[in-house]
């Protein structure tokens, strides 16, 4: 064992061989960072807290951090590739178009994750090194996962800034919505090649000590109509939750190799939202103009028999097409958004739990023949 890890308190050792305290940030390449903040600020509702580019020294990327209560995002553009940074920027959006970089981690510590994960097989990308500026130290360093996305390991026990050294507070660019739209990351699930998803599965176990959900699609399910298959892995506390997908020899071709088509690989297929008012976000998410998958209403005519009593009347999640789905620990109500760039690649989800830990098993038909319209509308089913 390494000296760094004699930093993690015994106690949490013992529990927990890799404690993570939740998502620390999604972090997205887009090709204009500028817009991407004025969308995810007008159409999802976020707020512009944080900044960094030319005017604060970054001549070769801008960076803007949203916030949605828990919810972090990061869009980033390159601007002038000059280092490796900001070629792999350049070529993440040629290659992958707008898409997720980096599924950030806050962890209590840093130096003692990396050492655990690189100990167990994972792929060091930067070793621990520290960053202060006025507002304190962060210790970061970072992991490879699918594809071309990372892990980045954030300790940001000793911050307080608005984000992280290099980057200074910033106005939000419209008021905040009457309501708060969300206000936490639920899960992220990756899309990966066939036959890799136990791999990844295994790896997760492994580097991160994060274990299997119990709801998946297996075999069963991926050739009668879903064309994938998905197992689901999550830290102890279930707080960061890992969906990952894989294709599957269907009847049809699967959305997975979609989206890997299109995505040139592996990376994040959709992020799912936390809310605790389903209604009043979609609502307001539709009137900005954001479009989400629709099913058909005769799922209304039977979801009352099967699902029972929602907080929400049938009638209104039939208004709004918002699904329903419950399972022996309470129920959840979630839509998706159809793609937000023009490859048919990263989609949102929005989920509001009661009890139910699930990710919405009973709408898999529904929800994947929705998702296969859009595909046949595209040509590409
Ligand atoms: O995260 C999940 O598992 C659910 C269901 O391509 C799902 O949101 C799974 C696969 C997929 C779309 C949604
Ligand atoms: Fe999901």
């Amino acid at each position: 064992m390494t000296e760094t890890l004699d930093h993690t308190p015994d106690t949490v050792r013992e529990a927990d061989p890799f404690p993570v305290k939740g998502m620390d940030a999604v972090e997205f390449a887009v090709g204009n960072a500028k817009q991407a903040a004025h969308y995810y600020s007008t159409a999802f509702g976020m707020k512009l807290v944080a900044y960094s580019g030319p005017e604060t020294g970054s001549r070769e990327t801008a960076s803007y951090v949203l916030t949605n209560g828990a919810a972090r995002f990061v869009l980033t553009s390159v601007i002038k590739p000059a280092t490796d940074r900001g070629r792999f920027l350049a070529e993440h959006v040629a290659e992958h178009g707008d898409g997720v970089i980096d599924l950030a981690l806050e962890v209590p510590d840093a130096r003692a994750a990396y050492a655990y994960a690189v100990e167990q097989g994972a792929r060091g990308l930067d070793e621990p090194y520290e960053i202060t500026d006025e507002h304190g130290t962060v210790v970061l360093a970072a992991i490879a996962t699918y594809g071309q996305t990372r892990h980045t390991l954030v300790d940001r026990s000793r911050y307080d800034g608005p984000y992280l050294p290099g980057f200074v507070a910033a106005e939000p660019i419209v008021p905040a919505p009457a309501k708060r739209t969300f206000q936490a990351i639920d899960h992220c699930v990756g899309n990966v090649e066939l036959g890799r998803m136990d791999e990844w599965v295994a790896f997760y176990n492994k580097v991160m000590g994060f274990t299997n959900m119990k709801e998946f699609v297996g075999d069963d399910i991926a050739t009668e109509y879903s064309a994938l298959m998905s197992k689901v892995v999550a830290d102890g506390t279930k707080k960061v939750k890992f969906p990952i997908n894989e294709p599957a020899i269907a009847k049809k071709k699967s959305q997975i190799d979609e989206y890997l088509e299109f995505y040139n690989g592996p990376g994040v297929q959709h992020v799912a939202l936390a809310t605790n008012d389903i209604v009043a976000t979609v609502r307001t998410m539709r009137a900005a103009g954001v479009q989400f998958l629709s099913v058909p209403d005769t799922y209304y005519d039977t979801l009352g028999e099967w699902v029972g009593d929602t907080r929400v009347p049938i009638d209104e999640l039939r208004e709004l097409k918002i699904l329903a789905d419950r399972d022996e620990d309470g129920y959840l109500l979630q839509i998706f958004t159809k793609p937000v760039q023009d490859r048919p690649t990263v989609f949102f989800e929005l989920i509001e739990r009661h009890g139910s830990m699930g990710f919405g098993k009973g709408n898999f038909k529904a929800l994947f023949e929705a998702i296969e319209r859009e595909q046949a509308k595209r040509g590409n089913l």
